[in-house]
This record gives structure tokens, sequence and C-alpha cells, in this order.
């Protein structure tokens, strides 16, 4: 190989560095050494991070676009080094996040003999079938000379569009063989490429039609908004028509929770105000958002939604969620932002915008109504006290402690529930979760990709205690690399989410969902807060509902790893205003108000 040339190793290394990518996350094996060689010679231009589960370095990558809007990138090995990946893939996939998973693979030559960790009883090397499923596209070169093309190709595929984490699967041998002379120009290749695509125009006025002649209308927002950066021009249609803006989980923060207009959740445990005004409203405008069973109240009519007779606008960026649970009046291809912007230029062409928003306030008073009514429901257990911690209160204290700039990342269980439910975000990324997908770990693992991407900014993950023993790796990472996130282990000696599913459907057979001692019976757990400290990080216990929020404000303070043992109880699931039901284990009844039935 003459000395100009680039080996696929450094290809890919040198298109990073051009695309800006400041870090490659990921874990060793010899599959990738290769890789990881070339990032060794860009050490200064991009940093390298190793972390104990490749599952992690997924889920860091997946927080990190969420806080900062950037793709990162992750290294792993061949065999079970990648296949330690696609919990993670799947994840970012399902929620339309992407990331660049760099995956090892056995050397070409080889390919169909059953080498080292080659998966080849079906084909020849066949890491991408495995994945098939869990991302948007798989990349293999199999020459040297093949890498430029499939790097470039790969980067446009993870962020046009529907944007999701594609994977380039480099076999052994292809790192170190020479490739070119340099890398693709990202700003001949990528850069100049823009998927902001707008609306047709005639569904443009078509829409501003039904907004303006809407008696009881409703936004309902979805990550689309957050992640395609509508939130700013989201706010100002709601203002100017007056509508009240509700979100599913995954739209969490796009409007302020605490804004006048602002609805609250669409969901089972979701407020009675969100719930039946988005259910009674006659017209609908649902941006980025997909309308999964645990926004829609498992589909079942007269709970999230009544559609119709509520007249439906779906906006999404991908045609293929619009119109796939729900009738559409109106269903609109084009990027959420700028669909926000055509509206907002209509609105300024039309007269009579200024009447229609004053003809709100009747809908807007009833809506006070139910607000008012749901408030008295939920007002006990914000004051509730007692050790284990109730959890509403749990919540609660959490949410009050954490400051207007902390970044909340959710792992998956009941505490997830509690969150979503009782906190109140700011900003788009006050308060990350996971909802397609639904990875336990995504939480514990994710804070510290957030941590990367806002290193001044608060960091907290709030996590189960299933969850946190399954991923404790990442006490160290924290470590390693000197990472100030605080994590609250949302002990409550289960896998109590799905405790609750036997308590409540299956008359309380429950098997294989708690933790005991063996001897005892007694609720058992590691001592989450000496494993805390045995890995160089402070760890302390809080039992009693008054002492979190300090505890977390202290943690915060500290501003060193941290985590906090909160002792929290699981006897009541958070309950709403809509439902979730699993099919054959009978119907759910929503604690807070009943079923709408349009006359
Ligand atoms: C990797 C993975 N395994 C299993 C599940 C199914 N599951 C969803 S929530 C849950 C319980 C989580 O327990 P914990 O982390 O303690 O959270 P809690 O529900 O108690 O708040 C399980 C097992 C999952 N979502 N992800
Ligand atoms: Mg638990």
């Amino acid at each position: 190989m003459s000395s100009n040339v680039l080996n696929g190793g450094q290809v890919i290394v040198d298109y990073l560095v051009r695309e800006k990518v400041p870090y490659a996350f990921g874990l060793c094996g010899h599959g990738n050494i290769g890789f990881l060689d070339a990032l060794y010679e860009r050490a200064d231009d991009i940093k390298t991070i190793s972390v104990h589960h490749e599952s992690v370095a997924g889920f860091m990558a997946d927080v990190y676009y969420r806080v900062c809007g950037k793709p990162i990138a992750t290294f792993t090995s061949c065999g079970p080094g990648s296949a330690n990946l696609p919990i993670a893939l799947a994840n970012s996939y399902l929620d339309s996040v992407p990331f660049l998973a760099v995956t090892g693979n056995v050397p070409t030559g080889q390919f169909n003999r059953g080498a080292f960790q080659e998966l080849y009883r079906h084909y020849q090397a066949d890491f991408p079938s495995t994945v098939r499923a869990y991302c948007k596209r798989v990349f293999q070169p199999t020459r040297g000379d093949m890498v430029p093309l499939a790097i470039r190709q790969a980067w446009k595929t993870m962020v046009t569009g529907r944007p999701g984490p594609v994977v380039l699967d480099v076999p052994f041998d292809i790192f170190k063989e020479a490739a070119a002379e340099e890398a693709p120009n990202p700003e001949a290749w990528n850069a100049n490429i823009s998927c902001r695509c707008g609306a047709d125009p005639d569904g443009v006025a078509k829409a501003v039609d039904m907004l303006l002649a809407a008696e009881q209308p409703v936004i309902l927002v979805g990550q689309g908004v957050k992640y395609g950066g509508a939130a700013t021009d989201l706010l100002r249609l709601a203002e100017r028509l007056r509508i009240p803006v509700a979100w599913s989980a995954s739209g969490t923060g796009a409007i302020d929770a605490r804004h006048p207009l602002a609805l609250g959740l669409i969901a089972r445990n979701g407020p009675y105000q969100a719930n039946h005004a988005a259910r009674t409203a006659d017209v609908l405008l649902a941006l980025g958002v997909r309308f999964d069973d645990r926004t829609s109240s498992s589909w079942l009519p007269g709970y999230s939604f009544t559609i119709p007779p509520t007249k439906l606008i779906h906006v999404d960026i991908d045609p293929d969620e619009i119109a796939r649970n729900y009738p559409v009046a109106l269903g609109l291809m084009a990027d959420v932002r700028t669909f926000l912007h055509q509206v907002l230029a209509e609105l300024d062409a039309r007269d009579g915008v200024g009447d229609a928003a004053a003809a709100r306030a009747k809908w807007l008073d009833t809506i006070e109504g139910y607000r008012r009514q749901w408030n008295a429901f939920i007002a006990p257990g914000f004051v509730e006290d007692g050790s284990p911690i109730p959890p509403q209160r749990a919540a609660h204290e959490i949410d009050k402690a954490l400051p207007e700039d902390a970044i909340l990342v959710s792992d998956i269980g009941v505490h997830h529930n509690w969150l979503i439910q009782f906190c109140n975000p700011r900003r788009p990324d006050s308060l990350i979760g996971s909802m397609g997908f639904g990875p336990m770990g995504f939480g514990v693992a994710g804070v510290l990709g957030a941590q990367f991407a806002a290193p001044e900014r608060p960091c907290v993950s709030v996590c189960g205690d299933g969850a946190f023993f399954m991923h404790a790796s990442v006490l160290g990472t924290a470590v390693e690399y000197d990472l100030p996130v605080v994590w609250v282990v949302w002990n409550n000696f289960a896998y109590a989410s799905i405790r609750g599913l036997q308590r409540g459907y299956l008359g309380g057979r429950e098997l294989a969902t708690d933790f005991r001692h063996p001897s005892t019976g007694a609720p058992y757990n590691p001592d989450f807060a000496a494993m805390a400290r045995s890995a160089g990080i402070a760890g302390v216990n809080v039992d009693r509902a008054g002492d979190l929020s300090d505890a977390l404000r202290e943690a915060l303070a500290a501003r060193k790893p941290y985590l906090i043992n909160a002792n929290i109880s699981a006897d009541k699931n958070p309950g709403g205003a809509g439902v979730w039901e699993l099919p054959g284990l009978g119907q759910s009844q929503p604690a807070f108000g009943g079923r709408y039935q349009p006359q």
C-alpha cells in the first residue's frame, strides 16, 4: 500500500472526523482492532470512549443525539461483541434516532469457512441478517475500495428522511486494506441535502381552513416536533390560534408543561384534561406522532381519541405512519417544522384569524374545568408520606429538585410511567425516554451519552432496580471518564411494572417478578449505594419522601458521579384517564372518568 493511500479503517475515521463526530463509543474485540488502530492515529480529532457492555455504547449514542442533535459512531467487534448491540439498534430504530454502528466481521478470505465467531450456517459473515429488522440499513463493503462509497451512503441513509441507526459491517481485513487516497467529502455528499420538505400547498390551505373552522381543536405532538426542531414554531401556532397542546410520551417537553395551553400527556396514565379534550375534539392536528397503543389507549375509541367523528389532520415525514392506525380527514407528508412555517405564513394571508382565536375562550374554559377536577383528584398524592416512599411523591420530589436545564433520562418500567405523569419538563430534552422498543438499560446507560452531549448540564438517570442491576457496569464508565451523572435507583425490589400486570390482570399470581431473600423471604437487592461506593462513586440511601429532593440537590451540587438508592413503594400503579389493554386479559378501567361516547 503506498504511503498516501488510506486503508478502510482510516477512511471511516477520516470521514467521521470530516463530519465533526467528536466521539466513538464502543468495546474492543479482535474483530475491530484494525478500526481501533485507525482511531488511535486520529486521537486528537475524535475521542474513543471504551465501555463495559456494547449495549451501553448504543444507548449512549442514542441519547447523545437526543440531547445535541448530532449522530455519533459506535464500534463493536465481530460475533458476540456486535451481537450485544441489536437491543440498542432496535431502540434507536423504533424511536427514529440515528447513529452509525461500525461492526467488525471475519476476514473476507475466511467467509463461509466457519472461522471463529463467524455466523455462517445460512449465509457467509451473516451479521447483516441478524440486524435486518433492527436498523434502517446495513452496508457491508467487502473490498477496501468499497469503503468510501459505503461510508458516505451509510451516513446519508442515517440522517435523511426519517432518521435511524445504520450499520457499517466491516470484515477484518477491510479495515487494513487499501481503500482510497482520501475519505469522501461530506460537503459534497451530505451537507447540502435538505429533507425539510413541505406539505403540498393545497393541503396546507385545507389544514388552515379546518383549524379556523374548528370549535374544539387540539394539537397532539410527538417526538417529530422535538427532534425536528419545531418546538418554537409549535408554540407560535398554538398561541396564535389558542389551541391547547397535548403530547405523546415521546413528545414530552415539546411545549413547556407549565404553559397555560399545555394539556399534558395522552396515555393510560395521562391526565383527564388531556385525554378528555383529545377524545372530544372536533379537529385533532397530530404532528410527528405515530399513535402507538400506549398513546392511544390501545386504540379503543373513547379513551384517548374518538376518530372519527374527530377529524384527524396527521402530518409526518414518513407517510408510512399516516393512516396506520386512524383514518385521516387530511394526511400530509411533510417535515413538521416546514409545515408549521407554511401554516403560519398561510395564517398571515388570512382574515379572521383573531376572531377564530377569540372564539376559543369557551373551549379553553371547559378544559380548565377538566383540569381543576383532575388536580383535585391527584392532589393527595403529592403530600403522601411514609417509607417506602409513595411513588407519586417520589416523582414530584425528583421534579422539584431538578434545575431548569437538567436532563432527566428515564429507564423503562413503572418509574417511567410515574415520571411522565408527574414531572413538568420545560424543554424538549428535559425528560428523555424510550417509547418504541423500551429496552431496560436505556436510561441507566443513556445518561452517560447525555453528559457527553451536554458536559455542563446536570444529567440524571432515574432507573429501576431491575435495570440498574442489569447494567451496573456504567459505574465504572462514569469514573473512567469523570462524568458527574447522578443515578436515582427507583428501588421497589421488583420488576414492578410486570408484577403490576400480574396483580391487575392475573389475580395476583405473582411469579418471577420480585426479588427475595431465599431464607427470610424478605425483599432482597444488593446494596446499590455500597456498590457505587465500591466503584469509587458517592452512594447514599434515601427511605423517606421528605429527604429525596434534598438528596438529589446535594448529588447535583457535588458535580461528581453519584448514586441515590431510593426505597420506593410499588403498591400503586399510576392511574389516569386512559387505558392500556392487553388482548385476552380482560378490560381495564380508567382511574378517572370513563369512556366518552359521542352522541
Ligand atoms: C431488556 C428488557 N428485558 C425485559 C423487559 C420487560 N420489562 C419491561 S419493564 C420490566 C421491569 C423493569 O423492572 P425495574 O427496572 O425494576 O423497573 P420498575 O418497573 O420496577 O420501575 C421488564 C422486565 C424489557 N423492557 N427490557
Ligand atoms: Mg423495580
